[in-house]
């Protein structure tokens, strides 16, 4: 057994999150894996959570560098909160119990990169992969895959990420019981899905727009068919980033358009 799955479990009973959690040695990915779990009935609130990834999946086909032993990589599935923008929303939970729950683990503050980065000292410590998927019991379900750096040192990484890549441990010199950092993740994350279903999707947002430092940058936003300079004035509550650009002429992209986006220090 790699985790303390006990210890886990204790924590998180009589939960709407991780009432159900399936712990793996080593998967493909845990997004993957959950699509068939869901297939094969598994519903909202069910954890899954791999020591190591052969696959781990970012946004448009990229790889997540996913070692044993020093990370977090767990998918959660959540039932949609509202209709269309119900991944939206669970995208905008996942980020922000992330960052609450490193806030409270280390003394530097963790900040969003729009749309999907969380970062520590302006090096990528989590991504976020939110998904939609739908069952034949339920329709409006969203795989939330979590990818979290916790015990690695910067030679665990390969060379390609060292520049853009840090962990909780590299930054703190400490290393982290993992089982610690799960739980925190796990309740933040119930608090704040419990909060998105009883205030709304605007609070939720409103609280995330707080921790997100893209606004008020000068960026580069890169799509697949070309790139834009501006002004970054806002997030809109569907994800869209509103940006000025040189001609001081409003552009609006949204996050499935974009493949990078540069943040200049003005
Ligand atoms: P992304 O496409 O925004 O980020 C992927 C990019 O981030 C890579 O191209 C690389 O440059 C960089 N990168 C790769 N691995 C790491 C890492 N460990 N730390 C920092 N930077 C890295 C972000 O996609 C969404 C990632 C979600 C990962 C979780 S893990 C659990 C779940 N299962 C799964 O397959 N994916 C999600």
């Amino acid at each position: 057994m790699v985790f303390n799955e006990e210890m886990i479990r204790d924590s998180l009973r009589e939960r709407l999150i991780g009432g159900d959690i399936f712990f793996l040695e080593t998967v493909d990915s845990t997004n993957t894996y959950t699509q068939e779990l869901i297939r094969k009935g598994a519903g909202g609130g069910s954890v899954i959570i791999a020591d190591h990834q052969s696959k781990g999946k970012g946004r448009f086909g990229r790889s997540w560098f996913s070692p044993a032993g020093t990370g977090l990589w767990m998918s959660v599935i959540l039932k949609g909160i509202g209709n269309e923008t119900s991944a939206n929303t669970v995208n905008y939970v996942c980020i922000l119990s992330v960052v609450e729950a490193i806030n409270d683990l280390i003394s530097i503050k963790s900040e969003i990169k729009w749309p999907n980065d969380i970062l520590l000292n302006k090096k990528k410590i989590c991504g976020v992969l939110s998904e939609m998927v739908s069952s034949e019991n339920e329709k409006n379900l969203v795989i939330a895959g979590i990818g979290l750096n916790i015990n690695q040192t910067l030679d665990d990484f390969p060379a390609e990420l060292r520049e853009i890549a840090t962990s909780l441990r590299i930054i703190s010199g400490s290393e982290y019981v993992r089982e610690e950092v799960i739980i925190k993740i796990l309740k933040s994350l119930e608090k704040n899905y419990r909060l998105a279903i009883d205030e709304g999707t605007d609070f939720i947002f409103k609280k995330w727009l707080k921790q997100c430092t893209t606004v008020g940058k000068k960026v580069r936003v890169v799509t697949s068919e070309r790139h834009f300079d501006g002004i970054a004035e806002a997030v809109k509550p569907d994800g869209r980033l509103v940006l000025r650009d040189e001609k001081n002429e409003i552009k609006e992209v949204t996050p499935i358009d974009i493949i990078q986006i540069i943040e200049y220090i003005s």
